[in-house]
């Protein structure tokens, strides 16, 4: 957990974002205008470690914010939570949870909760289901789906100061010539990508479609989505 409590300069303090005690008592401290939660497991775990991961970090900085008065979290939610979603003309954020992984339930959870508080308390919620955050992209999927680090920037810096957005989900991609995902509703938030994917397609795209790159562009989860990432809940 990060803060800053006087302009330019930060104040560290690590905490883990599950122990709901020490949050508690660093968002108390730290007295933060917003959260913005990037914390969580970015791969597949077993289930109580995803939830434990996603919810539970989700739920402890909920609480400490309503304890000490903070108005709005943005969270880094995932296309994982509606992974299994199949393909069509344009993704809408509206799309009921289809996780493809206990990664993606735990983020169909953490959104959860985000629209429980937002509810409950009136707390600005914004969940940002971030495609592909990468350098570049390197697969023929992420053409689709990268989100670049500057227009990562762009979307966050967005959804911490559009004006009362309530609980709001958004896509996390960029401007991509490819891309599937409806964008509206992050630039409902004043979320305006400008890096598209497509300027390293050449460096992707070096033979026709495989199978896999079939079976990544068939569901929203990509890779997530396939048999491989299939595991039994509790190991
Ligand atoms: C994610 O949410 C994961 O954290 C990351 O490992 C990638 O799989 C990414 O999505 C993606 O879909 O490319």
């Amino acid at each position: 957990m990060v803060g800053a409590d006087l302009p330019g300069q930060g104040a560290d303090v690590a905490v883990d974002c599950t122990d709901s005690a020490a949050v508690e008592a660093s968002v108390g401290e730290i007295r933060p205008d917003a959260v913005v939660h990037l914390a969580g497991n970015p791969g597949e775990s077993s289930l109580p470690e995803a939830l434990t991961s996603h919810a539970v970090s989700t739920a402890a900085l909920l609480e400490a914010m309503v304890h000490h008065g903070v108005r709005r979290i943005v969270y880094a939610s995932s296309n994982h939570a509606v992974g299994r979603t199949p393909r069509t003309a344009l993704l809408s954020t509206d799309v009921r949870g289809r996780p493809d992984t206990f990664y993606g339930v735990g983020k169909v959870a953490a959104e959860a909760l985000l629209q429980l508080y937002a509810d409950r308390h009136g707390i600005d919620a914004v969940a940002t289901r971030i495609g592909s955050c990468l350098p570049r992209p390197t697969t023929r999927r992420q053409l689709s789906t990268w989100l670049s680090h500057d227009d990562c920037v762009r979307m966050f810096h967005a959804a911490l100061t559009a004006p009362s957005p309530g609980y709001a989900v958004i896509h996390g991609i960029s401007a991509n010539t490819r891309g599937w995902w409806d964008l509206g509703p992050g630039r409902a938030l004043g979320y305006d990508p400008e890096d598209d994917a497509e300027e390293y397609a050449d460096d992707v795209v070096v033979a026709p479609p495989s199978p896999e790159d079939d079976a990544e562009a068939a569901r929203v989860g990509g890779p997530f989505a396939e048999s491989r990432y299939e595991r039994p809940p509790f190991d």
